[in-house]
């Protein structure tokens, strides 16, 4: 297995310097992560678990625990999967989370809401349920427009297409759906939720400048897809992969108005979410689309791509590649509004994923900006020296004390399981074998985690 790298903590970035920081690791598979409006990120769990995360102390709050209502156990593509908060989340203190649910091979998907009453999730309500999921190919992605709407993405479900090219199938689709379930007047076609179709595999949607509406799609061997959603258009799966270059795809996307991708990848790199950032704290990225990328199935293409956009936003007129010595799937990203800060959720070095992962922050310490609120600050764990060898000095905050801590390698391996009993603790790890670890510390406030090397 590969170990996460800590040998470079600084990256250039044209004049930019970003400085790298785990904010928090021991998490099992993240799927989607959000940047809230109460600054505090946001994520889900594949296996079910929805957390939320200080992003300055990393103290995590698990704030929905839905391991047995969802599908599997977090280690195949199907789970707890894309999450959007209201757009009026102060007022409407609403979550909105697609997951997988079934037995066996019967496997479903639906689009929920939750409450957010300030401490957990509760009062699930259905929105749209009884989707076909499948083992492979389940989206999803969710989006709220700004006509306060929610586009929806849908798998394929593996069955190579079929249901993409079914106007009448929920699946293979980007869906549009009002906040209560209802379907929106101004759809397509009022008597169905369907936005626009021939998708096979969206796992990235974001918006762009002028409210263009980006996508990252999945590709079968070839023609990944960075694509723009427009209404009612034809996105070509399975009769056209990519842009429309031979006669028989020639043929089919002259007959069915197929809107071809802005961007392709082959082999297929395994697109996933993305972001449009503009922040001026890393001028370099501004007006571009920051978008994880898992790696493929032979797991080589392993990135955080930076997709420079033309000035209207309606092509990409260049790509970068940053994070690829993590050798690390690289599933979402998310931005900090106010320092401009980047955040990216790692999914292990292989498919499918495993855990544990972290979530680390690249910042520009040289920007700052007065209007930056002070976060609240729950509890931490400070440990240092890190890299180091024998041994390991802790501070924890008061909240742990009397509680218990363990120190756990990235193989999963639980090396200490010691009681916090003063604020400050020198421990000896000269047994411990070279690699990457991490400290795992809870209280009542929510769970600490801080990575360390042993040289
Ligand atoms: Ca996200
Ligand atoms: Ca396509
Ligand atoms: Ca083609």
């Amino acid at each position: 297995m590969v170990q996460c790298a800590h040998s470079q903590d600084t990256w250039q970035v044209g004049n930019t310097t970003l400085t790298e920081r785990d904010v928090a690791t021991g998490i099992m598979i993240p799927w989607e992560i959000i940047w809230g409006p109460d600054d505090y990120i946001w994520a889900t769990e594949r296996r079910g678990k929805v957390l939320r995360i200080e992003p300055e102390t990393g103290n995590i709050q698990v704030i929905l625990d839905y391991d047995a209502q969802v599908h599997g156990n977090g280690n195949g593509e199907p789970g707890m999967l894309g999450m959007a908060l209201h757009p009026d989340f102060e007022n409407t203190p609403l979550v909105y989370i697609v997951y997988n649910y079934g037995t066996g091979f019967n496997i479903k998907e639906r689009l929920v809401s939750f409450e957010w009453n300030g401490t957990i999730l509760e009062n699930e309500v259905i929105i749209l349920n009884d989707i076909p999921g499948g083992g492979i190919h389940d989206g999803s992605r969710i989006l709220f427009t700004p006509d306060g709407k929610i586009l929806m993405s849908t798998g394929d479900t593996g069955d190579g297409g079929v249901s993409s090219q079914n106007i009448t199938a929920l699946n293979g689709k980007i869906l549009r759906i009002n906040p209560d379930g209802s379907i929106p007047s101004d759809n397509p076609d009022p008597t169905s939720l369907v936005y626009s179709w021939g998708h096979r595999n969206v796992q990235g949607l974001c918006l762009g400048p002028n409210d263009l509406i980006y996508s990252s799609e999945h590709g079968q061997q070839t023609n990944d897809e960075f694509n723009i959603i427009e209404v009612g258009r034809n996105y070509g799966w399975p009769n056209v992969e990519g842009v429309c270059d031979t006669g028989a795809e020639q043929t089919f996307c002259d007959a069915n108005n197929v809107r071809e991708p802005l961007k392709t990848w082959t082999p297929c790199i395994a697109v996933n979410g993305i972001e449009y950032y503009n922040h001026p704290a890393i001028p370099e990225w501004q007006n571009s689309v920051l978008m994880a990328v898992l790696g493929g199935l032979g797991a080589q293409y392993e990135r955080l791509s930076v997709l420079h956009m033309s000035v209207d936003g309606l092509t990409i007129e260049s790509e970068d590649q940053y994070f690829s010595s993590f050798n690390q799937r690289v599933r979402d990203v998310c931005i900090n509004p106010h320092n401009g800060a980047v955040y990216i959720a790692l999914n292990g070095a292989s498919y499918p994923g495993v855990g544990p992962n972290i979530i680390k922050e690249f910042r520009n310490l040289d920007y700052s900006t007065e209007s930056i609120s002070e976060s609240i600050k729950i509890q931490k764990v400070e440990l240092w020296p890190n890299p180091t060898q024998n041994e390991i000095n802790l501070r924890f905050s008061e909240s742990f004390i009397g509680t218990t801590f363990k120190i756990i390698s990235f193989l999963g391996q639980e090396v200490r399981d010691l009681k916090v009993d003063s604020l400050e603790m020198k421990l000896d790890i000269s047994d411990l074998a070279q690699g990457t670890y991490y400290v795992k510390a809870n209280s009542d406030l929510g769970t600490v985690t801080r990575t360390f090397v042993v040289q």
